[in-house]
């Protein structure tokens, strides 16, 4: 399969992540796409090329004008404020206060960010831009008649929703994708998030539509981050009740148990019939993972990536999450190796 590229990711490379009390080097790091693309090359995938520029418009499909507005002048304005540091969030609108975006940068990352671990920097929105044009990229060569592309996303996408950012995400990649593929004439598109996360901007996107199907396995939130979002009871509403389905599952969940999660969602997947399917791919489930607590070993990624072709479905692979970094790539491309018969 065809893969989607630019070096434009690396401009995403901020010093700072928030966690556990202190500032520290981001688990979402460059060298976490370096090692996909040594697998890729040791693999021989398929030909690997640059993405479009589209521009604003297929983003503004699925994202709020005034978030967009604002992660593209965060880093200015914060700098210009005199800020030292990298941009963070220090305070929210929580329960009974106003939902009202002040004019204030500090106020502005507050009112957008849905956690505060994801610091913007110089750079950050250019490559948040550069990694939606690899997802639309992929996007067209599905839609050109592909079986598959895998689109090296980077940064992340999947808990950025319609105005949030956060969790590494800025612009939902994979969201963009599905509603490209319905702006070329789809009826119907299937999101697959077998990312450790609950992909909750994902489901914020689509909760109350019926044309994208949205499945996710990830960690319980009553454990694990996003914590607010990706509960079994949250099944879509309106035109959407029903076309959200999440399964959640716990601390040490082995592959054997996750296996069967993954055949609930695939099943779900066929019933839905889509035109064609897009796949959160993070690899964050494995064993060794760093911020995560499944039990998946390198192995069962091919095995699950074969899975997945059983449907056989035209299928975009978005890149998502994964923090053991030097086992990204191994991870990755066994997913894809996997689902090509490899
Ligand atoms: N203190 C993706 O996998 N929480 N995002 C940080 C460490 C955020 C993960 C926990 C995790 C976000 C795309
Ligand atoms: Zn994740």
């Amino acid at each position: 399969m065809l893969t989607v590229y630019t070096d434009d990711h690396l401009q995403r490379n901020v010093r700072t992540e928030l966690h556990g009390g202190l500032l520290v080097p981001p688990h979402e790091c460059p060298e976490r796409v370096a090692y996909v693309l040594q697998q890729l090359h040791a693999a021989a995938l398929g030909e690997i090329v640059a993405p479009t520029r589209y521009g604003l418009e297929p983003v503004l499909r699925v994202h709020e004008p005034n978030f967009v507005e604002f992660l593209s002048t965060a880093w200015a304005d914060w700098h210009a404020a005199g800020n030292r540091g990298e941009a963070i969030p220090d305070c929210w609108p929580a329960r009974r206060m106003m939902q009202r975006c002040p004019t204030s940068i500090t106020g502005k990352l507050g009112y957008y960010a849905m956690a505060g671990e994801t610091s913007i920097g110089p750079g950050t929105w250019e490559a948040a831009q550069a990694a939606a044009d690899v997802a639309l990229t992929a996007a067209a060569h599905l839609d050109a008649g592909a079986h598959a592309a895998f689109a090296l996303c980077r940064p992340p996408g999947h808990h950025a929703g319609y105005d949030l950012y956060g969790g590494y995400c800025f612009l939902n990649n994979a969201a963009i994708a599905a509603q490209s593929l319905l702006d070329r004439g789809a009826q119907r598109i299937a999101i697959l998030d077998v990312d450790f996360h609950h992909g909750n901007g994902t489901q914020d996107i689509f909760y109350h539509r019926d044309d994208v199907l949205y499945v996710s396995l990830h960690g319980d939130p009553a454990e694990a981050f996003p914590y607010f979002s990706g509960y079994a009871d949250e099944t879509g509403s309106g035109a959407g009740a029903g076309y959200t389905l999440n399964l959640p599952m716990p601390r040490a969940t082995p592959f054997s148990v996750w296996q069967q999660a993954l055949t609930v969602g695939l099943d779900r997947v066929r019933a839905y019939a889509p035109d064609a399917l897009i796949v959160s791919l993070g690899v964050d489930t494995f064993e060794n993972d760093p911020i995560s607590f499944f039990k998946l070993s390198s192995a069962d990624f091919s095995t699950y990536g074969r899975m997945i072709a059983g449907l056989r479905l035209p299928t975009l692979f978005a890149f998502e999450g994964g923090y053991a970094v030097a086992d990204v790539g191994v991870n990755t491309v066994n997913v894809l190796t996997g689902f090509e018969g490899a």
